[in-house]
């Protein structure tokens, strides 16, 4: 007997142990993972990734269950003869690590130029498999692609070429104006501060932290996908918070390149926040860790990085000391400022803060004295807006302390030479 039950349900099939992360991926497209299958080998199978025998025990297995299987997830990637051989034997839809991760993409792709990357990074993944259908469809085997259609694979193979280089175009356009306004930011005297690192690391909760906001923070894998820009809510020199879609492990260059302008965001920061989740496990912990440093060197980062321990509500301190002498003692984070915090419990917040401010580059610290009269109060009101003033003394002039960035600074000075004050 068949039972319906609502959630639709999955089968993994791996050829290494460790699952996590990719039950994670398939409960965050809203599947129950029903079932695991383990082949420990090697290299995949040629034909169809895993063994015969095993492809077998999996087909009786389904054929089997009470419940309807609805997806099949392949723990790695399947080239597109594999996948057809397997949708094939088992008569079930299969996504490889790739297809699942661009299936959560496309669900939660908000923004138009998010929508175009997906779209992008759909086409692309969607090449070869289309060019395997062309093959198999010549030498007479039915063709059905994706979702079981028929299509005139011919066809569809140009359509899929013509439309990649129409979102190429339209994104090129997004980016030219993303450029233009990155450029005013700049010249506004604005830093510029991103946080990275693995999804689900807590980087949207900081941003909602240090800004008042309220973008969506979730359990689940790839809650950001556009990029939010929010100015820090603190009586000090303004700094611009970018909020940036998360990394993971065994992306493709090709996908990596569609997210490129969001990335951008990360390589023309003055500070990268790279936000790491310190409650997982060691070896998880780090191999997180080294996927994010990687995909930060290969973005092209020149600016400070600062990492950012997040969670650490959720170990012993001992783990946690544990996990700081490890990066103590490591190339790639050793000289680097490590500051442990939780988001949810409000704990370091003033030494992030801190952390950040004194990694600031080309502040200037100054003293400017002022006429005291009206015309000057604009210039102080301004000043109070792009800068942190330390201190500020009334009496026949106005004695101004200032810290700011060295174009404010600039500015300022070119303002008073206007006002006929120095
Ligand atoms: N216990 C605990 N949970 C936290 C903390 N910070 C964030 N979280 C949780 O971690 C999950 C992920 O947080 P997000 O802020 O969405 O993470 P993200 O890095 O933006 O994730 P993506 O956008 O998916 O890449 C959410 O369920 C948060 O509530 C923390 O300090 N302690
Ligand atoms: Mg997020």
């Amino acid at each position: 007997m068949v039972i319906y039950n609502e959630k639709r349900k999955a089968i993994i099939i791996s050829i290494i142990d460790d699952m996590l992360e990719i039950e994670q991926l398939t409960n965050t497209l809203g599947y129950e993972v029903y079932k695991t299958f383990i082949q420990n080998r090697k290299k995949p199978d040629v034909n169809s990734y895993i063994g015969q025998g095993k492809l077998e025990e999996i087909k009786n297995f389904i054929n089997n269950s009470n419940e309807i299987i609805d997806l099949i997830v392949i723990d790695g990637k399947l080239k597109p003869s594999q996948w057809f051989n397997l949708e094939k034997k088992l008569n079930v839809n299969v996504y490889d690590r790739i297809r699942l991760i661009l299936e959560i993409f496309k669900e939660r792709a908000d923004k138009k130029e998010a929508k175009l990357q997906v779209r992008l990074a759909e086409l692309q993944y969607e090449k070869p498999f289309v060019k395997e259908l062309i093959h198999r469809a010549r030498s007479g085997e039915h063709p059905g692609f994706m979702a079981g259609g028929e299509y005139q694979v011919d066809d569809y193979f140009e359509m899929i070429k013509k439309q990649i280089k129409k979102i190429k175009k339209n994104l090129n356009k997004i980016e030219i104006k993303r450029k233009i306004l990155r450029k005013n930011r700049h010249f506004s005297g604005y830093y510029l501060l991103s946080l990275a690192g693995y999804t689900n690391a807590g980087k949207s909760s900081i941003l909602n932290l240090l800004s008042n906001e309220k973008i969506k923070v979730e359990e689940k894998l790839f809650s950001t996908l556009s990029t939010t820009i929010r100015k820090i809510e603190n009586n000090n020199i303004p700094i611009l918070i970018t909020d940036t879609v998360g990394f993971i492990e065994k992306l493709p260059a090709w996908m990596i390149n569609a997210f490129h302008s969001t990335l951008e965001e990360i390589e023309v920061s003055d500070i990268v926040l790279l936000v790491v989740d310190v409650s997982d496990d060691f070896e998880i912990f780090k191999k997180k860790l080294k996927t994010s440093y990687n995909e930060l060197i290969e973005i092209g980062v020149k600016s400070s990085i600062l990492i950012i321990l997040n969670k650490i509500d959720l170990i012993s301190s001992k783990n946690l000391k544990n996990k700081i002498d490890f990066l103590n003692n490591n190339e790639l984070s050793k000289d680097r400022k490590i500051i442990p915090i939780s988001v949810n419990k409000k704990i370091n917040i003033t030494k992030l803060l801190d952390g950040i401010y004194s990694s600031l580059p080309n502040i200037v610290k100054f003293n400017i004295k002022l006429a005291n009269n009206k015309k000057t109060q604009t210039l102080i009101n301004w000043i109070y807006d792009k800068a942190n003033v330390f201190e500020i003394s009334y009496g026949d002039d106005i004695n101004i302390n200032i810290e700011c960035n060295e174009l404010i600074r600039d500015i300022i000075f070119s303002k008073l030479k206007k006002m006929d004050n120095i």
